[in-house]
């Protein structure tokens, strides 16, 4: 392990990992440290784009809307990237690289998305990643399984995702393993820490302690 030394910026981690692995759960652990700024992820803004729940519209009807909304969420993405902090830690619920790596490849993949709308996604996201503002010092990955994430969706219950099956939740953890754990898609924009997320809410605690001393110690671990 070697202590990260670019000073200019935040330290910043990005935590990663399928929809219901814990996310916001994790972020809520680091909400009380002085040190840290946590940013959720603003699905708030995606269910009131101009008055309108672009995110119910996504799950409503995606060839019409995942452009529109890959869109939106990117942008709402580059926005968190860039938030200037008044701490040295910054810990952010998902990246502009899952948006791009996850999400977009999955709909193309699928035929929900055509490629041309990549294409012209991937024009902002090149020219995004490679801002100062877009670099990363640490991936935190959740790492569960379809089964696991699939219950905790149901259990959740939000409104929109009432249409998500179990096989849209596998494709997306396939993707994530893809890219964070055998590493044979896409590359990662810092090393990656990978955290045993199906793990209940008593045992999980440890993980995040786990982690936290990482993050607190701004550790880059090799990868
Ligand atoms: P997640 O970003 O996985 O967030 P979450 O709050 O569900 O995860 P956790 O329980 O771990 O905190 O997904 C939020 C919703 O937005 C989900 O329905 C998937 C959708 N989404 C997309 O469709 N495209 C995207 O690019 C992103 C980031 C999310
Ligand atoms: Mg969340």
């Amino acid at each position: 392990m070697s202590y990260s030394k670019d000073m200019d910026r935040p330290y910043t981690v990005v935590v990663e990992g399928n929809i219901g692995s814990g996310k916001s759960t994790f972020l809520n652990h680091f909400q009380e440290n002085p040190s840290i700024s946590v940013l959720s992820e603003p699905v708030e803004l995606w269910r009131n784009c101009g008055g309108t729940n672009l995110f119910a519209l996504l799950y409503e009807d995606p060839k019409r809307w995942s452009f529109t909304f890959q869109s939106y969420v990117l942008l709402t993405m580059i926005r968190q990237h860039s938030l200037q902090t008044n701490t040295s830690i910054k810990v952010m619920e998902r990246s502009i690289y899952s948006v791009r790596y996850c999400f977009v490849d999955n709909m193309q993949s699928e035929g929900i998305m055509p490629s041309l709308s990549v294409e012209v996604l991937d024009e902002y996201f090149n020219w995004v990643k490679n801002k100062p503002e877009a670099k990363v010092d640490l991936v935190i990955y959740l790492r569960t399984s379809p089964d696991v994430v699939y219950e905790r969706m149901l259990q959740r219950n939000r409104d929109e995702e009432k249409t998500v099956s179990l096989e849209y939740l596998t494709k997306l953890h396939d993707v994530h393993e893809k890219w964070l754990y055998y590493k044979s898609a896409y590359s990662c924009p810092a090393p990656i820490l990978i955290v045993d997320a199906n793990l209940d809410k008593t045992s999980i605690v440890d993980e995040y302690i786990k982690s936290e001393s990482v993050i607190m110690n701004k550790l880059s671990i090799s990868s």
